[in-house]
């Protein structure tokens, strides 16, 4: 169950968390077509708070609109604003943000008409999201018997509401096969991304990730790739395939939610010594850095707040 905080943002204002309701022929509700967003906020290390990629994660909501063609009646920099609100509201120092923008009620049908743009902002604590050992010891993954989205049956850029049923479709099977997550293949049979994570292998010391085309542009993915070509790594974005995968020293996901989870094992094999490898500590460490406030040089992925 997720935490009840106090109030979420609900177009414009607060309301008590038990009354962020909706009409059940809201059209999001029947039909998928809503956009959203993951963020995090970290506790820094001196005191007071951050939330990682703010200006990034609402651009990327803006984008998801305006793919589906949905205009969000309010700026980016009132989303943004409305956001540290709601954390402040709230008193989260540390947690999770979920900005949602649907197609609420009024026409049914395919075509939504001018049923309103709706926003609400929720937030709550989310610790480890694959399991508090997932972080140290990695995790075991297996191919998926569900194809990810080609790239014009589903738009891929924008973080879809509808675009959720391929992953809970292939997060449950991998769940009741006994695995953590799901590895998703393209429709072309290269490794795409997970149910809500991009994917990251590394080989004879070069790391390389999917290209942007089925997956979700991670706005961890893009930071990771920054940092570890601080570290001095080279960085490639090229296709793979699953058997490339089998043959990594090291591999791991990358999300919000996520943050940088080793995988230990992909369909039975081993990945590396089946632990999480030095490159992966080492990009992990540096990620956490930065989310605790502990790099000056990339300050401005933070924006600063206190409760
Ligand atoms: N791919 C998908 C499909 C995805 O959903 C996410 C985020 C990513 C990649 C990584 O993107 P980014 O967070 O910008 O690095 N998934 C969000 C939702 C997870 C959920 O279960 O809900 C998240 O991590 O917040």
């Amino acid at each position: 169950m997720v935490q009840k905080a106090d109030k979420i943002w609900f177009d414009g204002k607060l309301v008590p968390w038990d009354e962020a309701q909706v009409h059940v022929l809201t059209h999001t509700l029947h039909y998928g077509v809503g956009v959203f967003e993951g963020i995090r906020c970290y506790a820094c290390t001196d005191g007071g708070s951050a939330v990682f990629r703010l200006r990034e994660h609402v651009e990327r909501l803006f984008l998801s609109a305006k793919i589906n063609e949905m205009v969000i009646p309010f700026s980016q920099d009132e989303i943004s604003a409305a956001i540290i609100e709601t954390l402040k509201v709230n008193k989260l120092a540390e947690g999770y943000i979920r900005p949602l923008c649907f197609i609420g009620a009024g026409a049914m049908g395919v075509f939504p008409g001018n049923n309103p743009i709706q926003t609400i902002i929720a937030t709550w604590p989310w610790g480890a999201y694959l399991g508090a050992e997932a972080l140290e010891k990695g995790i075991r993954v297996k191919t998926s018997t569900f194809t990810r989205h080609h790239v014009n049956v589903m738009m891929t850029k924008a973080k879809t509401c509808g675009n959720y049923v391929n992953s809970v479709l292939a997060k449950r099977e991998a769940l009741a096969d006994g695995y953590n997550e799901a590895l998703m293949l393209d429709a072309e049979g290269y490794v795409s991304e997970a149910t809500g994570e991009n994917i990251f292998m590394v080989r004879n010391g070069v790391i390389k990730t999917s290209p942007l085309g089925s997956i979700l542009s991670g706005i961890t993915r893009e930071s990771i790739m920054i940092l570890a070509e601080d570290l001095g790594y080279t960085v490639v974005e090229d296709r793979f395939t699953r058997d490339d995968l089998y043959c990594a020293d090291e591999a791991f996901f990358t999300g919000t939610a996520a943050e940088v989870t080793p995988i230990r094992e992909v369909d039975r094999r081993t990945i590396g010594q089946g632990s999480r490898g030095p490159v992966t500590t080492a990009l992990q460490e540096a990620y956490f850095k930065v989310l605790r406030g502990e790099n000056p040089k990339y300050g401005q992925w933070l924006a600063r707040f206190a409760i």
